[in-house]
């Protein structure tokens, strides 16, 4: 077939992973295209990160108005207009038009990309189809992301069943949500909405934040459990009820039926991975419906590459952007492959604050080390029935673990006790750090460099070498100092959690 135009590479799929391929390959000297039907940057400004980012801090200050209404030299805030529908219709109006240009501007005016836009059709792995006009690449890249898994239950096609995709465009705040699924998307969504009010009850199959440190997800159950969000474990969701409009949740825990009143279903029980354009190719697909790749993010058909989400997981766009970058090297002749020595941070937004993690949690580093030197704050038991703005006697045994940002000051000052949690693991042997978890009002800059240094052996005397600059959000440079001293590593801090929320 005559092409009407040739590129070095065609890109189908205009998200993280097609937007950062292509521009890498441009910059390396290449003639990139990408195939989008709606809008470069993907899911990211409809309905994923930086749409959880914004509803995350609408969140975040709809907590902490709660919080302070009242208290100290704070007014009384009207707080019955707090409205999600009122925060995602905003996002609507600014964010999404904002960002889609953006991302237009950035990618097509200033980077010189070419964009095919249109629903696109894969002819054969050199030619692509977008309203009539073909276009052949020397290689194929397959970006076409993921989307939410639905779960095989009567009733997920009701009204008012929503997935993640459809929070931005909710139009009224419900009353009572049941959300199906406790991974990272579920308990955040769980989270937000509570802070305007709604009624949250998670519902999970397994075990919420399963990949999480044990003090984490302690920190986040108690937090939930202080806010009203009721959380199931081990739970088979059977049906979504109706009488035409959603109704209840019917599941079996521990072995009894129940129903969940609710007037509207978040379904959060994972990715699928769409790869379903490319099944002609011969490509290979694995189990999880994801794009089978090696290292490289080369498929099995020479030419055809895959990235992103489209592979599987872990589902970050810190992933999808490096692979588009490594297979637009390889495209160019190079030899770039994935390094998974590299450790993946993690986060959730909890409003008003925000968990982070990088490396091996406590119980992993215990399988692997036979000693750990865990250092943290906060280090014994927590006061209970806090009066806010008040001191404790004796507060001096149980830690202060300020977070850095007027918030977490604030939340400790005005109440409840709930600003955080700073928790690094060493190998007392070789000094190195072997995990960072964190609560507080966010720490995902410095995870970004944690990760790094943990992958480059980074020990605790180097940390307690660095430069703070106090307060900071997560603490790690001046609670390693004042132990780094040791000759011998002990850990200081045996404390166990004094309630388990997760029960
Ligand atoms: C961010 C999307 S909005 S992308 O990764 O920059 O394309």
């Amino acid at each position: 077939m005559e092409a009407d135009e040739e590129y070095d590479a065609i890109w189908f799929g205009g998200g993280a992973s097609g937007r950062f391929g292509a521009a890498y390959l441009k910059a390396r000297g290449g003639n990139p295209l990408i195939v989008e039907k709606k809008g470069l940057g993907g899911e990211c400004h409809e309905c994923r990160c930086a749409f959880e980012n914004y509803v995350a801090d609408q969140a975040s200050m709809a907590e902490l108005l709660k919080s302070y209404s009242g208290l100290g030299w704070y007014s009384k805030f009207e707080l019955g207009e707090n409205s999600m529908a009122k925060v995602v219709e905003i996002y609507r109006k600014v964010g999404q038009p904002a960002f889609h240009d953006a991302m237009t501007h950035q990618s097509v005016e200033q980077l010189g990309l070419d964009v095919a836009w249109g629903e696109g059709k894969i002819i054969d792995k050199n030619t692509v189809e977008v309203n009539g006009k073909t276009y052949r690449g020397r290689a194929l890249i397959i970006a076409m992301g993921s989307r939410p898994t639905i779960p095989d239950i009567p009733g997920t096609d009701l009204k008012n069943v929503w997935t993640y995709k459809d929070h931005p465009e909710i139009q009224k705040d419900p009353e009572k949500l049941v959300i199906i699924g406790g991974g990272k998307i579920g308990m955040a969504k769980a989270a937000m909405f509570a802070a305007f009010n709604t009624e949250v009850t998670v519902l999970e199959k397994y075990k919420c934040l399963a990949k999480w440190d044990w003090e984490v997800r302690n920190w986040i159950f108690g937090d939930f459990k202080r806010k009203g969000i009721k959380v199931f474990e081990g739970v088979e969701v059977k049906e979504i009820k109706s009488d035409g409009k959603v109704e209840a949740v019917v599941a079996e825990v521990n072995g009894k039926v129940i129903e969940f009143p609710c007037d509207a279903v978040m379904l959060a029980v994972g990715l699928t991975p769409n790869s379903e354009a490319i099944a002609h190719l011969g490509v290979k697909i694995g189990n999880q419906n994801e794009i089978v790749i090696d290292k490289g993010c080369r498929t099995n058909v020479p030419g055809v590459y895959a990235v992103g989400d489209v592979t599987g997981p872990p589902y970050f766009m810190a992933v999808a952007r490096k692979q588009g970058m490594i297979a637009a090297r390889n495209i160019m002749g190079e030899n770039a492959e994935w390094d998974d020595t590299l450790p993946l941070p993690d986060h959730i937004y909890i409003p008003p604050l925000e968990a982070t993690m990088v490396g091996l949690t406590e119980a992993e580093a215990r399988e692997k080390y036979d000693d750990l030197m865990i250092i943290r704050v906060p280090w014994g038991e927590r006061p209970r029935n806090i009066k806010p703005l008040t001191y404790i006697p004796g507060f001096e045994n149980q830690g202060l673990p300020v977070c850095g940002r007027t918030h977490s000051l604030n939340l400790f000052f005005y109440g409840e006790n709930r600003n955080g949690l700073h928790k690094a693991i060493v190998d007392p042997k070789s000094r190195r750090y072997v995990g960072f978890h964190h609560v507080g009002d966010g720490a995902k800059t410095a995870f970004q460099y944690l990760s790094y240094l943990l992958q480059q052996g980074w020990t605790i005397d180097q940390m307690a070498d660095l430069h703070e600059i106090f307060l900071n959000a997560e603490h790690f440079v001046q609670l390693s100092r004042l132990v780094a001293g040791q000759k011998e590593l002990k850990g200081y801090s045996a404390q166990t959690a004094t309630e388990d929320y997760t029960k």
